[in-house]
């Protein structure tokens, strides 16, 4: 993670028109108050979790490389299991679970998390959860969406790089199956091994339970959570910003045509005769 670094600004429970002025000027901001009324808030610890869905399968992302994740592949397991890892003695960060969409791996959290107010009547929202200890994502950024990622319990660091950043931060070709991923190692001090990250600007945060940060459309960014965490983050498309820059909004399109049309359509084909994606 990077030594020197630019500061995320904070504002408090904007309402929904001010939120939309912010996600148009496609700049990361923390929001805090916007899910101050959350039942989640205070109440999802891991035994709540186990006893309202511990019984569901979910998808948990597996790094066999440890703490550091060029490739993952996912497997499916039963979530109080998950939990037992979580809680054991083991590597935790080895395993995420990451993005699992909240209505449909687990209904019965659903009311806990709401949709927050600044994202009152928009549409397409879809809601991911995510539930780790120690585990850290690759860096990518989103080639559709705006998010919202809400941390619910422990602390979560976060950084994060402008669109503009993208030609510094290693990308994968957008003929990859994982076009938007970067294969970046960012342990230990990364300037060293990447030249090019240090012409890179990045933007730090440590959020808290309560914080919500806004993560525009193309912004790379790369999550650490620190010591046990729980958060979700909500998903809509984006429709400003959508061709800026030029050169990454043309390679995000064709990345995301191709891997819904081909690479997509292969790996999603491998998982249904071997019950898991070969990636
Ligand atoms: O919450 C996390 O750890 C990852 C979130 C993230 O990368 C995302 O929402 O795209």
């Amino acid at each position: 993670m990077p030594v020197v670094s630019f500061e995320v600004p904070v504002i408090d429970n904007p309402g929904r028109e001010d939120f939309m002025r912010i996600v148009r000027a496609g700049q990361p901001v923390i929001v805090r108050g916007a899910t101050e009324k959350w039942p989640a808030l205070g109440e999802w610890s891991p035994a709540y979790i186990r006893e309202k869905s511990g019984h569901r399968v979910v998808p948990i992302e597996f790094y066999p490389g440890g703490s550091w994740y060029g490739q993952w592949t996912t497997v499916s397991m039963r979530l109080d299991r998950y939990i037992d890892i979580l809680e054991s003695e083991g590597a935790p960060e080895m395993c995420y679970l990451a993005q699992a969409k909240v209505d449909e791996y687990l209904p019965e959290l659903v009311d806990d998390v709401p949709v927050p107010a600044v994202l009152d009547g928009q549409d397409g929202i879809g809601a991911g959860a995510f539930l780790g200890r120690d585990s850290i994502t690759a860096l990518h950024y989103h080639s559709r969406d705006e998010a919202l990622l809400c941390q619910i319990s422990g602390r979560k660091k976060v950084v994060l790089y402008a669109p503009e950043d993208y030609r510094n931060l290693r990308y994968a070709h957008p003929f990859s199956y994982r076009f938007n991923f970067s294969d970046m190692d960012l342990s230990g001090e990364p300037e060293t091994r990447y030249a090019r990250l240090r012409r890179a600007r990045p933007y730090e945060c440590v959020l808290e339970q309560g914080d919500a940060l806004f993560i525009p459309l193309f912004w790379s960014h790369v999550t650490e959570n620190q010591g046990l965490s729980a958060s979700v983050t909500f998903f809509w498309r984006s429709v400003d910003n959508t061709w800026t820059p030029l050169s990454l909004a043309l390679r995000s399109r064709l990345g995301f045509w191709f891997r819904s049309q081909v690479s997509g359509r292969v790996v999603g084909g491998i998982q249904k005769l071997f019950g898991y994606p070969a990636v």
